[in-house]
């Protein structure tokens, strides 16, 4: 199991700008300044929803939310794609690097109530594997799994889109070990809790298989924009 920790929104604002002693969250946390923030309140996106979703604050920088970390290397990742597909895969790394690389700005929506804005990812999109997996007219849903048994779900038409990558990079680097490197996934418009870091495999799946904190609790749609954070 994970030894991710999710801390309340109340232990999370207290600690907003200092040091946080938190299981699975260390270093500091820095928030935007209050100004900045209103003046951020006030952007919309290109999709017409509000720049910072609704019970958010922006950060500085990403936090290392933890979890149980993956043993993978560039050398010895694999991706294991399997299901409801019609061509079952297995991608190295160096097979991953040579499909259609795309690189992306996007915001992240942490559940615990931080947002990274314009953060910048390299990576494949889905869509593109996808393409060579060929999933079937059964498969209705998307399962990431992860190390250490950590999986997270999503329906087929999120996992379509143009913004939904398997990312390998980080604002111009390698993706860091703590942020799930050499591989995870990236769903920029749910909570970061469909993120899975340190991908293993992708399941495509008739049925829907809530995922590690989807039956640990928490929102299994997870639409920032409607703030569905808990079940
Ligand atoms: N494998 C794995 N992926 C995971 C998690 C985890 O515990 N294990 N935690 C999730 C949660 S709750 C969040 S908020 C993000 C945090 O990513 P970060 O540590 O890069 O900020 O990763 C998600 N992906
Ligand atoms: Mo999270």
């Amino acid at each position: 199991m994970p030894k991710n920790a999710h801390i309340s929104r109340r232990a999370f604002l207290a600690a907003a700008g200092g040091p946080l002693v938190s299981i699975g969250l260390t270093g500091t946390f820095i928030k935007l300044p209050e100004f900045e923030q209103q003046a951020l309140a006030a952007q919309t996106r290109s999709d017409g929803r509000p720049r910072i979703p609704p019970g958010q604050e922006a950060v500085k920088k990403i936090l290392d939310m933890g979890g149980t970390l993956g043993t993978a290397t560039e050398g010895n990742f694999t991706l294991r794609i399997r299901g409801e597909v019609e061509n079952p895969l297995v991608i190295s790394y160096p097979e991953l690097l040579a499909l259609e690389q795309v690189q992306i700005a996007c915001d992240v929506h942490c559940v615990t109530g931080w947002t990274l804005l314009d953060s910048r990812w390299a990576g494949v999109r889905l869509s593109t594997l996808m393409r060579l997996a060929k999933p079937t007219k059964a498969a209705n849903f998307v399962i990431f799994e992860a190390a250490a048994g950590y999986t997270a779900n999503i329906p087929l038409a999120e996992a379509r889109k143009e913004n939904l990558l398997l990312a390998h990079g980080f604002f111009d680097q390698k993706l860091p070990k703590e942020h799930g490197g050499p591989v995870r996934a990236l769903v920029p418009d749910r909570y970061f809790y469909k993120s899975a870091k340190w991908l293993e495999g992708i399941k495509f799946s008739a049925q829907d298989e809530p995922g590690y904190w989807e039956r640990n609790g928490y929102s299994n749609s997870a639409d920032p924009w409607k703030e569905e954070r808990y079940r």
